[in-house]
């Protein structure tokens, strides 16, 4: 990604899906529900010619290299969306589940606008990474219909950022040492409902992200830890770089877009919606973790 303002709008790495990919997911589709299956029994098998179609290696190469592709012309109208979404994806990563319902599939949308889970509400959302029952390694965003107005997306790459971070030695020290984040009992049995991570952590020469500051603050309340002076300062100077660097980048998403995003390299926000029609903004997202493919291009691309 280039550096420009955000104020301005820039558009990732874009790939419109061919005939081909499209050909191969409807069939791949149509066999699920002639075995009378859906979304909930099927299985990445399905979709495993997928792995062979050109686009998916597009999108795997341009996910190493700038962290977030856009791909357009997904087919948003056919009832069957939510399964040919998954399906798609398992081309790209192993689908991981989103909250205690192991949702393969979750909607963002304004269903619920008190709920502290921001993405069913309209709300802007901060500068964040996702994170939950599990963090995902990458996390795709399907827009199924747009707003009637707003809902911008904006993405900042973590090393983007790290120089001017950097620049504020104590700031950068800071976010290297662990934080407490809340999952916001969106967890299945057995899992812990506050971790433990670094927001900045850099692995064989890799820099990596693990960001939401409501999350952080709800974590070290919850097992009585209050923030020090020193990680308030460091979130602060943090948010303050993401609201002024020329490294953020925003665009708004078209129907049939999909942003598939490196959670672990890009921190990523919206801003607020508003909806006039009856059947308002409805995105769908999914969970993956990277196939070793990924993850080493990622490293690749680094020591270049
Ligand atoms: O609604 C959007 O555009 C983004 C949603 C989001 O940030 C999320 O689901 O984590």
């Amino acid at each position: 990604m280039t550096s420009r303002a955000h104020s301005t709008e820039t558009t990732p790495v874009s790939i419109r899906l061919p005939k081909e990919d499209l050909d191969v997911l409807a069939r791949a589709v149509r066999q699920v529900r002639a075995d009378d299956r859906d979304l909930s029994s099927a299985q990445p098998s399905d979709f495993q010619d997928l792995s062979r179609c050109p686009c998916v290696g597009l999108i795997r190469a341009a996910l190493a290299r700038e962290g977030v592709v856009k791909v357009s012309g997904f087919p948003v109208d056919d009832e069957r969306v939510e399964l040919g979404f998954w399906g798609y994806c398992t081309g790209l990563g192993d689908p991981l589940p989103q909250n205690r319902n192991l949702s393969r599939v979750d909607v963002v949308a304004n269903v619920d606008p008190r709920s502290v889970r921001g993405a069913k509400t309209n709300r802007a959302l901060a500068f964040h990474t996702d994170m939950a029952n599990t963090t995902p390694d990458v996390f795709a965003l399907l827009t199924v219909r747009q707003a009637t107005a707003g809902g911008a997306s904006k993405l900042a790459r973590i090393a983007d950022l790290t120089d001017a971070l950097m620049s504020q030695p104590e700031v950068y020290v800071t976010l290297r040492q662990p934080f407490m984040f809340d999952r916001s009992g969106d967890v299945s049995d057995g899992v812990e409902p506050v971790f433990e991570s670094p927001i900045v952590s850099v692995r064989q020469g890799v820099p990596s992200v693990v960001y939401n500051r409501a999350r952080i603050h709800r974590g070290h309340r919850l097992v009585g830890q209050p923030l020090t002076a020193a990680q308030q300062a460091a979130l602060d100077a943090l948010d303050e770089l993401l609201a002024t660097s020329d490294a953020v980048h925003r665009f708004t998403l078209q129907s049939g877009d999909v942003l598939f995003v490196d959670n672990r390299a890009v921190l990523h926000a919206r801003e607020e919606f508003e909806d006039t029609a009856p059947q308002g903004r409805h995105l769908l997202r999914v969970w993956l973790q990277a196939r070793n493919e990924l993850r080493e291009g990622r490293r690749e691309v680094a020591s270049r």
